[in-house]
């Protein structure tokens, strides 16, 4: 029996050497062999390596999708470097921490994600080189000297992903190659994904779904993909009326607006093999119409960037609408106590832990917050709340982290709340999230104004420079005080039910 790949690269390079002309990437018309892929990804290492880089420092990749994500992302790991995948709606707050708090010395982009960087580059000394898909790019492919790739060891540390931390600034969840392999071993085997699937993949890369479920599983099992700038509804129902794929993966908004786009047509597709949901709640009403309208049941999942996948539906039985399933195969999850943390019986609600081969070394540089989400014996405490029926399926029903998931993308209410702290006219702000139709959830912020002048569009704009646009609130509310307890502390369920009943 051949030794199990000990990285993704490993297993990738494994596939360019058996089938080298097979497809791996088709992409806006171009067709992406593994061998061309491989060669791009070397020639990318070898350039890194002739610039400088050291094993285990950090290249971020701040830029849409494309083939040349996936080739520097290989291409990092097989030069011994660590990857900073940096969601590319980020603006200069975001940028700014994390590319100083990873120590990023390179970083991949395009020109549209250019200038947001350039204006806080001055406040990061340790990035060394910018480098603008395009003609800089074939510049730093050109200049490398021959390198002999490394495959890097499964104990290396792979990716640095960033994911919101309670207190605002977002937090480096170290995940080792090892980590990443068990994964996605762990999803392939669930799900059956073969060397023959062709995947429709519209997911952002620089989040864990699309990278590290989407690519990954694609390298892993030698299967191809069709990649996708972004997600356009209308696009993706007309590909799927063409035929070719096995299986799509998207986040609930997207379903959603599938849905909406095959109630204005006539045409609906043939069935794939498997279509899959996950990063936020999927509404059983969605599920239920996705069979009516597709002809088939959405699989769901859960997962989170520190583990990534860790429940999910079954492939053969049965997909049960409002419940991701049970633990994937070689994972353990429990629900316990959040007082006593001891596991508590079928159908209560409490916090869900998991533990496997699959969850992450802990926080970059934050031995404190790591602290806090390790048990000694390894379960991992994932802040969602949830329970689990006699015959193991679970079903996440909150969160104990204030946490706000908008069309799969998380908001952190402090981070916005301590932005617009700083927003002239804001006396007071509390950030919730409500419940929304298209997204999920909607960031709104209750705002206690000392200036009568200070309009919701201004308390909007002042997010522009500093947040992802999906993290500027939705709606504005101005209320003449915040609820708050003995102590003085916001009540934040409370601002949630009354701005809730006044939607209503
Ligand atoms: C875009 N906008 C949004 C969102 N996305 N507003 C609220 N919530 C959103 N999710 C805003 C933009 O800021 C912009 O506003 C305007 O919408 C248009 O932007 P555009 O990019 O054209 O938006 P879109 O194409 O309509 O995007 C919707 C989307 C996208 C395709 C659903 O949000 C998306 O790709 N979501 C997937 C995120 C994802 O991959 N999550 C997985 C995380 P303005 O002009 O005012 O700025 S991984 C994870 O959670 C775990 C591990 C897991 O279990 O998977
Ligand atoms: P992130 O940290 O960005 O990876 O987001 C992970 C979080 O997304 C989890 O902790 C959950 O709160 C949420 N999530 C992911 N999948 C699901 C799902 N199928 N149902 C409900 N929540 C989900």
């Amino acid at each position: 029996m051949t030794k199990r790949p000990s990285s993704i690269v490993e297993a990738f390079v494994r596939h360019a050497e058996s089938t080298p002309g097979k497809t791996c990437l088709r992409f806006e018309g171009e067709r992406w062999t593994y061998e061309m892929l491989r060669g791009r990804a070397e020639n990318f290492a070898a350039a890194l390596k002739t610039w400088g880089l050291e094993p285990g420092e950090r290249v971020a990749l701040y830029k849409e999708n494309s083939p040349d994500f996936l080739a520097a992302y290989l291409g990092t790991h097989l030069a011994g470097g660590v990857v900073v995948p940096v969601n590319n709606q980020y603006r200069r707050g975001e940028l700014r921490h994390i590319f100083e708090d990873a120590g990023v010395r390179l970083c991949l982009t395009d020109g549209e994600r250019r200038p947001e960087l350039e204006g806080v580059r001055e406040e990061l000394p340790r990035l060394e080189a910018v480098i603008e898909a395009g003609r800089e790019l074939e510049d730093f492919l050109n200049a490398a000297e021959p390198h002999e790739p490394e495959l890097p060891e499964g104990d290396d540390l792979a990716v640095i992903a960033y994911t919101s931390g309670t207190t605002g600034r977002s937090k480096g969840a170290m995940l080792l190659h090892r980590n990443l392999v068990a994964n996605i071993e762990a999803i392939c085997e669930a799900w059956r994904w073969t060397a023959n699937d062709h995947l429709l993949l519209t997911l952002p890369l620089f989040h864990t779904h699309g990278l590290m479920v989407g690519a990954h599983g694609t390298f892993f099992s030698g299967a191809s993909a069709e990649l996708r700038r972004k997600f356009d509804a209308a696009g993706v129902y007309d590909s799927l009326l063409e035929g070719s794929f096995t299986m799509f993966f998207g986040v609930p908004t997207m379903y959603t607006r599938l849905l909406r786009e095959a109630e204005a047509r006539e045409e609906r597709p043939n069935p794939l093999r498997l279509y899959v949901a996950g990063s936020a709640a999927l509404s059983p009403q969605a599920f239920e119409r996705f069979e009516e309208l597709f002809g088939e049941r959405i699989l769901e999942r859960y997962g989170m960037t520190e583990t990534g996948m860790n429940l999910t539906n079954p492939y053969d039985g049965e997909r049960r609408p409002g419940t991701v399933g049970g633990p994937f195969p070689g994972q353990e999850a429990r629900v316990v106590d959040i007082e006593s943390r001891e596991p508590l019986p079928v159908g209560e609600v409490g916090e869900i832990e998991v533990r496997g081969p699959h969850v992450f070394e802990g926080y970059w540089e934050r031995p404190d917050a790591t602290g806090e989400v390790f048990k000694e014996d390894g379960w991992f405490r994932t802040e969602d709340l949830g329970s689990v029926s006699e015959d193991g399926y679970f079903t996440i029903s909150g969160r104990t982290k204030e946490l706000i998931i908008s069309g799969g993308y998380n908001v952190y209410p402090r981070e916005v709340e301590e932005l617009l702290e700083g927003c002239p006219g804001v006396a007071e702000v509390a950030v919730v999230g409500l419940p929304d139709e298209e997204f999920g959830e909607k960031v709104t912020a209750a705002v206690v104004r000392d200036d009568e002048e200070l309009t919701a569009e201004k308390v909007q704009d002042f997010c522009r420079d500093d947040l992802a646009g999906y993290k500027k609130p939705r709606e504005v509310v101005f209320l003449d005080e915040l609820p708050r307890n003995a102590l003085g502390k916001v009540l934040k369920h409370e601002v949630r039910e009354g701005l809730v009943e006044k939607e209503e």
